[in-house]
């Protein structure tokens, strides 16, 4: 193995590490509603939390642009495939009851917290979708795309083409408005919802996504009240920007902790089938020595002092005693987890073979709620065994 190739797969792992400096803008980037481009379609947009319709392209207080910063900012125009790229999907979800009719790749690392999120959605609405595992190592399965960054969907348009989706939260509150209306919505004019502008900042180039977690219920009318969408927007955004923190301090914490991790991480992500021995073990070993390292950064970055594990119980504390003060059994109510439920759940479950979430059953409540929502999302997602396809 070259040197070249292990800096690239130390800088891989590093960048599943919400490491970057750019996530520090991810608060931002939530505050920060952008104007999406003046449409010529007359489709129209309501906007919950604003809670009323109107045109696209209004005024909206909402789309106000409350950065201070004056740099030039540039509106990246919508990804659309002609062809899929020529890549192995290693797996298939098949849910025979999904009438949507979408084709949805998915490319992920297994373990990643965002593709955890992502895939907790797609089974809990019980899409069918492939699945390519991208090789954190050359990353050859997602050089067609410009960011290089999981999850990142593709999803199929009427005529046949494949438009991108990026972010967790983008992929999930796209899909979900899809939902609302599945017969009469089309997925190439919902991107057009979720407009991606970059710009320039001390830190580099940053990526503000308009109305990360709005759903768009364009005529139709939301059941729930304003308050009810506020709530779920609140707690997929701090799941986003505090939750997902918690996770790397925790898993990599001390060396032994780090090395069972990345034990799991091989046996869940089933490298031992997709890589050969020898890289399967440099991952390992690699791996755990800089998330060992690079773990200790991020616990000073995000302040968590020398005991991790405290936040993440406090974390998981808050959770609950939220659902405990609404008494019901998940925040989306009491039949159904809400979008909220999902992110969470996904978060914590990129953790669940780790020491880490074991100690979390142990020393908090999380535990009931965690695994009425594990059965809920087993029992809508489809085929349970998931079929490969080809041999990598
Ligand atoms: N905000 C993004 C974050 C995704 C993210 O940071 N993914 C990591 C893996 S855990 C990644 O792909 N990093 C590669 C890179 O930054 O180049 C989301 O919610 O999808
Ligand atoms: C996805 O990312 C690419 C590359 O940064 C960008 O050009 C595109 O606009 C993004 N698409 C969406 C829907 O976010
Ligand atoms: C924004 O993206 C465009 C297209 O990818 C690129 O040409 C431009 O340099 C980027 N601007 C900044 C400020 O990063
Ligand atoms: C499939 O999807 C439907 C919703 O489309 C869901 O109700 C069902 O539980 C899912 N799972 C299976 C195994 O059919």
């Amino acid at each position: 193995m070259s040197a070249l190739k292990i800096t690239t797969m130390t800088r891989n792992i590093v960048r599943c590490a919400v490491l970057q400096p750019r996530n520090i803008n991810l608060i931002r980037q939530y505050a920060t509603k952008i104007e999406p481009k003046k449409k010529s379609s007359t489709l129209k947009l309501l906007l919950l939390g604003v809670g009323i319709g109107g045109a696209v392209g209004g005024s909206y207080a909402l789309y106000n642009n409350i950065g201070k910063k004056k740099t030039t900012r540039e509106e990246l125009a919508t990804v659309i495939l002609d062809e899929l790229p020529n890549v192995p999907i290693m797996r298939k979800i098949i849910n025979k009851s999904d009438k949507t009719g979408l084709d949805i790749i998915l490319f992920q690392f297994q373990t990643c917290p965002f593709c955890c999120k992502v895939r907790s959605f797609l089974d809990y609405a019980g899409f069918s979708y492939s699945v390519v595992e991208v090789d954190a190592v050359l990353r050859q399965s997602i050089k067609w795309s410009k960011s290089k960054k999981v999850p990142t969907v593709l999803i199929r348009t009427r005529d046949g083409k494949y438009v991108q989706f990026n972010d967790s939260s983008v992929i999930i509150s796209a899909l979900a408005s899809f939902l609302i209306d599945p017969v009469r919505n089309n997925i190439e004019d919902i991107v057009k919802f979720y407009p991606v502008q970059n710009f320039t900042d001390v830190y580099g180039t940053v990526y503000d996504i308009a109305n990360k977690y709005f759903l768009m219920f364009q005529d139709k009318k939301p059941k729930d009240s304003k308050e009810v969408f506020d709530e779920e927007r609140k707690w997929r955004s701090w799941a986003d920007n505090h939750l997902v923190h918690l996770i790397s301090p925790n898993v990599y914490r001390t060396y032994a902790e780090a090395l069972e991790t990345f034990e799991w991480f091989s046996e869940t992500g089933q490298w031992s089938v997709y890589f050969p021995q020898w890289e399967r073990n440099l991952m390992v070993q690699v791996g755990t020595l800089a998330m060992y390292l690079i773990s200790k950064r991020l616990t000073k970055k995000h302040g968590l002092g020398d005991d991790p594990r405290a936040h993440l119980y406090d974390a998981c504390d808050k959770w609950s005693k939220e659902l405990e003060q609404k008494k019901t059994r998940f925040m989306g109510g009491d039949k159904e987890p809400n979008l909220a439920d999902l992110a969470v759940y996904g978060i914590l479950c990129s953790m669940e073979g780790c020491r880490a979430f074991k100690d979390c059953l142990d020393n908090t409540q999380i535990g009931h709620w965690f695994y009425e929502m594990k059965a809920k999302i087993d029992s809508n997602r489809g085929n349970k065994k998931p079929v490969s396809l080809y041999n990598v």
